[in-house]
């Protein structure tokens, strides 16, 4: 029992220092969102173009830093409203 116990307390510590944080990139339209996300991640996970609005959903890419899981999303960024509208199919 005593052996068990030890053994959940260490879980409970391991618990304690893990972190999940979410990050949302945002900003304006061909502003290096997908770069640096790409960068961050050390993968290719985000498009890339000079072309603006490349990104039209969000996109996750996870990195982990020593206990710390880092929840990635490169977004759309700031668009205009009327663009939007204007993408929706016609109902
Ligand atoms: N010189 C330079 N170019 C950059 C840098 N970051 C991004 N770029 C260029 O800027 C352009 C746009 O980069 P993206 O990462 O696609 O920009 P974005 O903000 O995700 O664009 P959208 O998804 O369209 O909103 C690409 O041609 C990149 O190569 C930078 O730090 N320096
Ligand atoms: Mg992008």
């Amino acid at each position: 029992m005593g052996q068990d116990s030890w053994s959940d307390d260490e879980d409970n510590e391991a618990r304690a220092k893990e972190r999940l944080v979410r990050v949302g990139i945002i900003g304006a339209p061909n502003a290096g969102k997908s770069v640096l996300t790409n960068t961050l991640v050390q993968s290719k996970v985000s498009a890339v173009s000079e072309k603006t609005n490349t990104t039209v959903r969000e996109t996750l890419g996870v990195f982990t830093r020593g206990h710390t899981q880092v929840l990635l999303f490169d977004t759309p960024g700031v668009v205009d409203a009327k663009c939007v509208w204007a993408s929706l199919p016609l109902l």
